[in-house]
């Protein structure tokens, strides 16, 4: 028998900024080979270590290829049964109705964030069949919410030049990211410009594997980066490398600000940050006077309590420095906001009860032990997330998931955390199971992802999920039921960029499924003009003074609001950022991820390590109010002074049931409800001791 072999192509649905090309190579309905696309602009056909095996995952033993009720008590090992799809939808919309009788739609609350990221699956699929029912709204504020409004509120829009400009960069600081594990694409772009002259500084307590690429690295205390930036700018000013040409006919607030950082000298900072002053006026001078100059970050700034101010400081240098729309200059954090859709429409809010209340997903455990009431939550829905592995204070998640009374639902590729609190659990298609529309954080490709292969099993996709859902529960709206691509189409047609007129399904997949559009539209403020209220770079922001914050950019010390258990002066400060090798928990269960964290770890530097009498490979206890987690020490001066890092990512319930989430603050941040995992203070303990 001949084989005919199809490529299908696609795209990577994980939480990265790249959203990488993908082909899969199908024979006779089963995937046999998977490779990025070469024609990809930016991610050019190579793949990151996580997805590289992805057939490994997708074909992976453990995939749940049927829905399970659960037959154990919420306390005791989870123990499940297989039913039909018939009966897991009769069962949960039965529970649902009652729930809706008695206490209201608002009392079951849907949690979903980055399993996947496409827009169909992820996003269009749940808002939809929330909305119409009028269920609890959930604010997504768990990874960037505060960098995302400080950038709206300071420049209008969330744009980021493209990666290949930089090759124009003199200076390049990549502050609080680390983009060989995180957006690793980015690279060949960074190592290209290198090549040319370019230097790249970093800004991390942590020596990670971006850092040692570095020119110079930077290692200030954690939470220090609003003190640095302003005190950057104070020496920017008082040297007269400012841009005031550009600043009078470009930025809000510039003379306010110059006054503002009037008493923010490097010794200030030095203090705070604890690097020496002179690095502060070597690294001003270094990015001021060598111009054209970008600032790259990503999320590691912002997941602190004074967050968001932070970021605001960071984004006030390009603007005193005029760079902001020059070619290899500005500000490079997400590209996120470059397509834009008519929402309301395609969510049908019209067409909706009034929006449920909001519940902030980085306090789901004390929204589900009491903090939420009238009426309280009684069902809990998760898709596309991992709650219990990836969210903070995960010992009062757990608490609130072991209540008999919380019916909980959910929708999952693999047995998870989470889905082990599960009463029905239903089996997720992955990527090469569904077809979906892309738009990238860290790009502008616009990419659809056709589905290669069948459903696994009696797996569904989010969406086919939903509808199925709405059957059950009596919503006939056709727009609940229509197919996925009629709805991918619809999103297409109701797009806002110009670049998007006549796009369909059909015209993408002429293009290998990938929208490339000119380099002209790529670099963003080129007209030196910003969607905000005075069309300039608001330092001066009326709508954070609205909201109670302070106007400019402003430095506050980050609190860990949490009583201290022990003597604050012993305490040290646990980072826990992304690992190489899982995307959040998603991989927490491939090889790499088991073979790396055979045991949890925790990096100390030998002098925080030697007072506390820990040698590495020590078994060490990190506790604080929330929790306790015993790890392997691992003593190294790649962590600064006073830090610690623990990587998230390792699933729970393969240490023992915990996993650093048991530790992490569920504390908000200063704007729009951001996590703070990283303002967390803890104590190390050699265990035995
Ligand atoms: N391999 C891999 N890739 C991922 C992910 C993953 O889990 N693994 N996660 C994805 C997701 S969800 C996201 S949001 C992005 C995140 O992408 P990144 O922001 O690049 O990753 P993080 O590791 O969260 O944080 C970056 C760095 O911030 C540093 N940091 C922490 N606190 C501070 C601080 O106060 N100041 C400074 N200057 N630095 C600080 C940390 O040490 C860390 O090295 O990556 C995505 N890509
Ligand atoms: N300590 C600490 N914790 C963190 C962070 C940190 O820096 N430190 N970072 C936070 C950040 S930035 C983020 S974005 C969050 C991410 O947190 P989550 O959104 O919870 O992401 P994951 O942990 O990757 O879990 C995603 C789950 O979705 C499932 N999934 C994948 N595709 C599909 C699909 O198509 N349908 C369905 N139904 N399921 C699917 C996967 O199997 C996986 O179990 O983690 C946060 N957690
Ligand atoms: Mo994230």
């Amino acid at each position: 028998m001949t084989v005919t072999t199809q490529k299908i192509y696609g795209v990577c649905p994980h939480d990265c900024p790249d959203s990488c090309g993908v082909v899969t190579e199908v024979e006779n309905g089963r995937a046999v080979k998977f490779y990025g696309t070469k024609e990809h602009p930016v991610t050019q056909g190579w793949l990151c270590t996580k997805v590289r095996p992805y057939l490994d995952f997708v074909y992976h033993p453990d995939r749940l290829t049927t829905p399970l009720r659960r037959t154990s008590a919420k306390t005791d090992a989870p123990a499940y049964a297989p039913i039909t799809w018939d009966e897991a939808l009769d069962e949960i919309s039965h529970k649902w109705q009652a729930i809706i009788d008695k206490y209201g739609a608002e009392a079951i609350l849907p949690y979903s964030f980055s399993g996947t990221l496409g827009t169909m699956q992820n996003y269009i699929s749940g808002a939809r069949f929330w909305n119409r029912m009028g269920a609890s709204q959930l604010e997504r504020s768990i990874c960037g919410a505060a960098a995302a409004h400080a950038t709206i509120a300071t420049l209008g829009d969330k744009l980021s030049p493209p990666h290949k400009d930089v090759v124009h960069s003199k200076v390049i600081i990549i502050w609080g990211h680390n983009p060989v594990s995180t957006g690793p694409h980015f690279m060949p772009f960074l190592t290209a410009a290198k090549r040319q002259g370019t230097q790249v500084v970093v800004i991390d307590p942590r020596r990670t594997r971006t850092a040692k690429q570095a020119d110079w690295h930077i290692a200030p205390k954690a939470a220090t980066d609003g003190a640095l930036a302003m005190a950057l700018a104070h020496v920017i000013f008082k040297e007269n490398l400012h841009d005031p040409v550009w600043m009078a006919e470009h930025v809000l607030g510039g003379d306010a600000y110059q006054l503002h950082v009037a008493d923010c000298t490097p010794e200030w900072a030095a203090e705070i940050c604890d690097i020496p002053a002179a690095d502060i006026v070597k690294l001003a001078r270094l990015y001021a006077e060598n111009t054209p100059s970008l600032i790259k970050t990503a999320d590691g700034v912002q997941r602190h309590t004074n967050g968001g101010q932070s970021f605001r400081a960071m984004l006030a240098l390009p603007a005193i420095t005029g760079q902001y729309g020059k070619l290899g200059g500005g500000f490079s954090y997400s590209s996120g906001g470059f397509f834009k859709w008519d929402w309301d429409l395609i969510n049908r809010w019209d067409e909706c009860p009034k929006p449920g209340r909001w519940v902030n997903m980085n306090r789901l455990g004390a929204a589900l032990t009491g903090e939420i009431q009238d009426p309280p939550i009684m069902s809990l829905y998760v898709f596309a997330a991992n709650p219990l592995g990836a969210t903070a204070n995960a010992g009062l998640i757990q608490k609130g998931l072991e209540r008999e009374d919380l019916f909980t639902v959910v929708h999952e590729l693999f047995m998870t955390d989470t889905a082990d609190f599960a009463d029905i659990v239903l089996p997720a298609t992955s990527q090469l199971e569904q077809i979906d529309i892309h738009r990238a954080y860290g790009n502008t490709v616009l990419s659809l992802n056709d589905a290669a292969i069948p459903p696994l099993g009696d797996s569904r996709s989010n969406w086919d999920t939903f509808r199925a859902l709405s059957t059950a529960m009596g919503f006939t709206e056709p727009w609940l039921h229509d197919d996925a691509e009629t709805v991918i189409n619809e999103l297409l047609a109701n797009g806002k960029n110009a670049g998007l007129a006549g796009v369909t399904t059909e015209t993408l997949r002429v293009n290998k499924g990938m929208l490339i559009l000119p380099s002209s539209q790529e670099t963003p403020w080129q007209d030196g003009v910003f969607g905000t209220p005075s069309g300039k770079v608001e330092l001066y922001s009326q709508a954070l003074a609205d909201e109670g914050a302070h106007p400019l950019p402003t430095f506050t010390a980050p609190v860990d609001v949490y009583k201290p258990l022990y003597d604050p002066a012993d305490g040290l400060n646990l980072i826990s950022g992304a690992s190489h090798y899982a995307v959040s928990t998603s991989f927490g269960n491939s090889q790499a991820m088991l073979d790396y964290f055979k045991e949890q770890i925790v990096e100390i530097n030998p002098k925080d390590a030697a007072v506390r009498g820990i040698a590495d490979h020590d078994w060490v206890e990190i506790v604080n109010e929330r929790g306790c987690l015993q790890v392997r020490a691992k003593v190294t001066d790649a962590v600064r002074p006073g830090v610690v890092v623990s990587p998230k990512g390792p699933w729970a319930k393969h240490h023992g049931g915990k996993n650093i989430n048991w530790i992490t603050p569920d504390t908000l941040g200063d704007m729009a409800g951001q996590s703070t995992y990283h303002t967390n203070m803890v104590w190390l303990k050699k265990v035995g001791e």
